[in-house]
């Protein structure tokens, strides 16, 4: 067994560390955050994810897991799971990578291994870290072994993804990807594939981009087909019938702290990455296509009033980073609409209302994300207060049978028949 220390106990960082501890390594965490830290320690968990409540609270009362805001100089193993956010100007701010590089110089010795999970643009490893690690006097290589591995974990199916997803472990060289193949092995049930850490790190980039371009298109349908009157996934569903096509789903944007940020990484390192662009503006201009949308079926917006359910950045989560929806709401308050939010996942993150009781008095009721809580409601009784019966479905959640079934008017994303 080895002893590893986690960087970052956040959405990846904590599964990992509890993962590797339920398989009877020590762990520690580490982490500057001293709420979850604390929150660890007490075998609790910050954020909602199904499963990792259990295993956490599992794990650290065997105490094979802790967490503390230091960095502790007795580990095997370091594994930075830090975040990689974007600046504004959509660079990427590798702040938190560079310090915990930082941190783990003076801890670690010979025979250790150092592994960035975090997504990070090509060349991250090469060009940031190694030169930091040199600083530790150890021969980089060979006497501390370095190597990137990506995650692949869904957010809502962390626990088993970890386990079961194949994975890529990139390398300095063979001796550190054979290393970490071999930590890895202790949690990983499916295939892990050697690389070097540069190639590892542009799968990961690829991996993420090859959705964002093919939500993009999914996209650029729904608009293309409201300009020609067809119902964009009516057209989804039949071209899928082609055994070789798979049309991605239309919606109000692309969220999340990976989809939507880790293709501007390879944007800010290549000047090649054209498509891969103009696929982030078109899934960035949702908000505002579904604000018009909106405009259009109420007859304008100052004054308003729209209800908006579901605004974290995908169903049954309560994470709400880069939340597309969140977006649009702060594009209604800015055209002066009053906005009424219904989130149950969300609600220690946002003011909200209750599902009955969030669209009474609105011009319209605007479904953002497909809660599974959404699934049944009573359309007649969701729409009796609204000051008029309007219903948007932005994921072609709801069936318009049943909404207008109850004499409200249902408007779907993407549907251009009138
Ligand atoms: N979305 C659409 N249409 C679709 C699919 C998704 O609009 O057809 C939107 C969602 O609503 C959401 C966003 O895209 O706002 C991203 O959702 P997601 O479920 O596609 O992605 P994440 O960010 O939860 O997880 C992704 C996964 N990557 C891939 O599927 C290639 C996951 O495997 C990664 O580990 C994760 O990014 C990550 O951490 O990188």
């Amino acid at each position: 067994m080895k002893s590893i220390c986690v960087i970052g106990i956040g959405y990846v960082g904590l599964p990992t560390a509890a993962m590797f501890a339920s398989k009877g390594h020590r762990v520690v965490g580490y982490d500057l955050n001293e709420k979850a830290v604390n929150a660890l320690n007490k075998g609790e968990i910050i954020i909602e994810e199904p499963g990792l409540g259990d295993l956490v609270k599992d794990v650290v009362a065997k105490g094979f897991l802790t967490a503390q805001t230091t960095c502790p100089d007795d580990c095997d193993v370091y594994i930075i799971a830090v975040p990689t956010p974007i600046n504004p100007d959509k660079t990427a701010d590798m702040r938190f990578v560079e310090s915990a590089t930082r941190a783990v110089v003076p801890c670690v010795r010979k025979g250790c291994i150092v592994i960035l999970e975090s997504t990070s643009p090509p060349r991250t490893v090469e060009d940031l870290m190694l030169p930091i690690l040199k600083e530790t006097g150890l021969e980089i290589g060979e006497e501390l072994l370095v190597a990137h591995s990506p995650e692949r974990i869904l957010p809502g199916r962390v626990i088993e993804e970890l386990r079961t997803n194949s994975r890529i472990v990139g390398g300095i060289n063979e001796k550190s990807s054979l290393a970490v193949k071999e930590v890895y092995q202790s949690i990983v049930e499916g295939e892990i594939h050697i690389t070097t850490s540069t190639t590892a790190e542009m799968c990961k980039l690829m991996e993420n981009t090859f959705r964002d371009v093919n939500i993009a298109l999914a996209n650029e349908l729904a608009k293309m087909s409201e300009e020609l009157g067809v119902n964009a996934w009516e057209v989804i569903r039949l071209a899928n019938c082609h055994p070789r096509v798979n049309i991605l789903n239309p919606g109000p944007g692309v969220g999340g702290h990976c989809i939507a940020l880790d293709p501007w990484f390879l944007v800010e390192k290549s000047k090649n990455a054209k498509l891969i662009h103009q696929a982030r503006l078109n899934n960035d201009s949702m908000p505002e296509f579904v604000r018009d949308k909106i405009e259009k079926i109420i007859g304008g917006l100052n004054g308003k009033s729209v209800a908006i359910y579901g605004v974290t950045y995908k169903p049954n989560i309560d994470d709400v980073r880069e939340s597309p929806v969140m977006h649009l709401v702060d594009l209604l308050k800015n055209a002066g609409v009053n906005v009424n939010i219904c989130d149950p996942h969300a609600a220690e993150k946002i003011e909200g209302k209750g599902i009955y009781e969030a669209a009474e008095g609105c011009d319209i009721l605007v479904l953002g994300v497909n809660h599974d809580e959404f699934k049944n409601v009573d359309f007649a009784k969701l729409t009796a207060k609204m000051s008029a019966k309007n219903i948007l479905d932005t994921r072609n959640f709801w069936s318009k049978a049943d909404v207008e079934a109850s004499g409200a008017k249902y408007y779907l994303l993407g549907d251009g028949n009138k």
